[in-house]
């Protein structure tokens, strides 16, 4: 007991900072440059932060874990025009973020069509997703955040993001390092 406790209260601790560190190195690295401290998290664990209930510092393994169902997906998409067909397992972002529990607001009409999914990686690339695409109600996309690929298990490089039906491989991002999950203020 209060050894969860503990662990809980490290595990916000290591949010704080590294959310403050990470937004600090977004404002000084706007492009798509990777510098020498590419976008300051170690490859292979990510965060999960922004406008939800509960913060969250990961690592590939924890996209294993029973309470997220596991998917798998076969698609083909094109890198540099030329088509490339992979296979991922993994969660669906959308229960990834359901566990974070976003706060939508129940008093704005459709709140959760308002909010997004920006998923960054170490090479500071970064592309979105908006929430409407995945809400089982609207497109009901099966995004995953995959933690293998073609039976190769992505933990010491981050998670990618698949984006079934996408034509080019551009939001198949690689090297996820954050999950930042929110709306526009306009
Ligand atoms: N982190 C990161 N992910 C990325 C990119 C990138 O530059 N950085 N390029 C994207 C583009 S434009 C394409 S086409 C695919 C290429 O996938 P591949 O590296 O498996 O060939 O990765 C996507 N994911
Ligand atoms: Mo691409």
């Amino acid at each position: 007991m209060k050894r969860l406790r503990l662990r809980s209260l490290l595990a916000a601790v290591a949010v704080l900072v590294l959310t403050a560190f990470t937004s600090a190195s977004a404002v000084a690295n706007t492009s798509a440059q990777p510098g020498p401290t590419s976008c300051g998290l170690p490859a292979g664990k990510f965060l999960l932060i922004g406008d939800i209930a509960r913060p969250q510092f990961l690592d590939v393994s924890s996209l294993r874990r029973d309470t997220l169902p596991q998917q798998t997906v076969t698609v083909t998409f094109r890198a540099g025009g030329v088509p490339q067909t992979h296979t991922y397992k993994g969660p669906l972002l959308l229960d990834v973020l359901t566990q974070a529990e976003p706060r939508f607001d129940p008093a704005i009409r459709n709140d959760r069509l308002r909010y997004f999914a920006s998923v960054s990686a170490t090479d500071c690339y970064r592309a979105l997703v908006a929430y409407g695409e995945i809400d089982p109600n609207f497109e009901n996309k099966k995004v995953l955040l995959a933690h293998t690929e073609d039976d190769r298990p992505l933990d010491a490089e981050g998670p990618r993001l698949v984006v079934p039906g996408d034509i080019a491989g551009g939001r198949y991002v690689t090297n996820v390092n954050r999950v930042y999950f929110a709306k526009p203020p306009l």
